[in-house]
């Protein structure tokens, strides 16, 4: 991964659908890599906001007897407002109405056309109107004339518009795709991207006349700035890319990240670098796609009115905690090439099994027989100064080796992968405490260093374990760390370097996650 500054993105959402569970789920990812990389040390610039211009914005203000600037003021607020209810740490939001953005959308706009890759022609396609999107005629007839999202029949378009000369991109694209395998993540969606690729590229239209609610094209106000080329410019204009004085954010550019849902690949992994190029600037590190959240078994969809909400959301935050939820979004979310279910069940399942019974549990075992047995103070790890390798546990090593698998794993955005190396670590010592059994050593006081060194080992393991998932789990994690005499300053990879806690430091025994009743249901009305 690149040195120096990060910076990783969600998509912006539509300001016409209320926010759900696959918005919170990016944003919710995001903030665990932009939590973990500055723990770690890094300078991270971490940018969510909302997409407030087109034709749909337009009409769901008209159907609200309102404007569209207030129709997006009113529903960019309840994206603003989930970002609090998720502990989400971005550090801005773009809106797309704000005139930061429409001023330098204008300006890369007129470099494009100074350039000759954005010109006035003639174009004719197979239109989506739902997702205001063009497909190709083998597209078209691979969809069966439909829209792939909202199954209306795609309609036979002709527009005069400014088209952004894509296809000149191919060569330089399909070099891209060639030497930077990891630019599209995971494979399964790279491999998508190549496929249409190779089936060669077409011009695609940066503006349109059939709607006001938009950007106005520099010198031709007839022609509104296409919403999606509008969008993809948030990314950099949120840096001031586009101002004649970029400023200090632009440190940040080229983006580590772009974290998107499967569904928009297209637009980031061709016409947002194609766009880039043609604009000499330089391109992200890797546009990862991942996949969707169904729920219980079904495509989650407005007809079906089956979308896990912010009111359900909101009761599972109520009864499990925030902690909870982001650790069931990072753990069982749909990172890789497949969707995932949310289900109530499966939910508890997780809270019980590896919160309640791994970390809660072990945490609660380690603090309270030190509390026991030691008065609250920890113990020394080698009084004689020699280390006593018990039951051939090599502490410092298991620690240290799951401390750098789990931050590789980060740093990958493999959040799944990261955390479960650091469960590993917690249930060993689980293992360990049942293989020494403590408790029974605690009775003889001829053993009594033994016993001292095993449960330094243990509380040192979890509060490196604490350290780790603190990303994931920003409360649980930090009152566990002020339980164990308060968080190591400093970066990640020094905070998690064995040895940290020092002998005689006060522990609290601590309580972190309860065992709960199942909330067996997605919502309060369902059957
Ligand atoms: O597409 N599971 O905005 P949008 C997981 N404005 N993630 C999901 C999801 C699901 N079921 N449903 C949505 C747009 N998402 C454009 C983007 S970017 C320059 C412009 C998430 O409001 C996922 O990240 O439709 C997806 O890409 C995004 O929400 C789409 O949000």
């Amino acid at each position: 991964m690149a040195d120096g500054a990060l910076y990783i993105t969600t998509p912006i959402y539509y300001v016409n659908d209320k926010p759900h569970i696959g918005h919170a789920y990016t944003t919710t990812v995001c903030d665990v890599w932009a939590r973990s990389m500055r723990a770690a040390g890094h300078d991270v610039f971490f940018l969510t906001g909302t997409d407030e211009h087109g034709v749909k914005v337009e009409k769901s203000a008209a159907e609200h007897d309102t404007t569209p600037q207030e129709w997006a003021d009113r529903n960019a607020a309840e994206f603003q407002k989930v970002l609090a209810v998720f502990g989400l740490t971005n550090d801005d939001f773009i809106r797309t109405t704000e005139p930061r953005h429409t001023r330098q959308v204008q300006a890369f706009v007129e470099r494009l056309k100074a350039t000759g890759d954005v010109y006035l022609g003639r174009f004719e396609g197979w239109y989506d109107e739902g997702q205001e999107e063009y497909h190709t005629d083998t597209k078209a007839r691979e969809l069966d004339y439909k829209s792939p999202v909202s199954g209306r029949p795609l309609v036979r378009a002709e527009e005069q518009n400014y088209y952004f000369r894509l296809s000149a991109y191919q060569a330089r694209l399909e070099a891209l795709f060639a030497e930077r395998p990891e630019f599209v993540r995971p494979e399964a969606r790279r491999n998508e991207v190549l496929g249409r690729l190779r089936e060669g590229l077409q011009d695609v239209p940066v503006s349109r006349t059939n709607f006001r609610w938009g950007i106005a094209m520099p010198d031709d106000p007839e022609h509104v700035i296409y919403v999606w080329i509008d969008a993809l410019f948030n990314y950099v204009t949120a840096l001031g890319l586009g101002d004649a004085e970029p400023g200090p954010r632009q440190r940040y550019w080229p983006a580590t990240y772009h974290v998107i849902g499967k569904e928009i690949l297209w637009f980031h992994a061709v016409i947002w670098p194609a766009l880039l190029m043609a604009l000499e600037l330089p391109l992200p590190g890797c546009v990862y796609a991942h996949s969707f959240w169904i729920a219980d078994g079904q495509k989650m969809s407005k007809s079906l009115g089956n979308f896990v909400d912010l009111p359900t959301i909101e009761r599972f935050l109520g009864h499990y905690g925030l902690d909870a939820w982001r650790f069931y979004m990072a753990t069982k979310g749909p990172l890789g090439a497949h969707d995932a279910d949310f289900s109530a069940r499966h939910f508890h399942e997780v809270y019980t099994t590896d919160l309640v019974n791994t970390v809660g549990n072990c945490a609660s075992r380690v603090t309270a027989m030190i509390g026991k047995y030691f008065d609250g103070a920890v113990p020394t790890e080698a009084p004689d100064g020699s280390r006593i390798l018990v039951a051939e546990h090599d502490w410092p090593a298991l620690a240290s080796g799951a401390s750098e698998s789990s931050l590789e794993a980060i740093e990958r955005l493999d959040l799944a992968g990261s955390i479960e190396q650091v469960l590993g670590l917690v249930r060993r010592v689980d293992g360990f405490i049942n293989l020494t059994e403590p408790f029974k050593l605690a009775k003889d006081p001829g053993r009594r260093n033994e016993l001292g060194a095993i449960l330094y080992q243990c509380v040192e393991s979890v509060r490196i374990a604490a350290h780790l998932l603190e990303a994931t789990m920003p409360e649980r994690m930090s009152q566990l760390l002020e339980a164990l005499g308060g968080r190591i300053a400093g970066p990640l990879a020094d905070a998690v370097r064995w040895g940290g806690l020092q002998p005689g430091t006060q522990v609290a025994k601590v309580a972190l996650f309860p065992r709960l009743e199942a909330l067996d249901q997605l919502a309060p009305s369902a059957p």
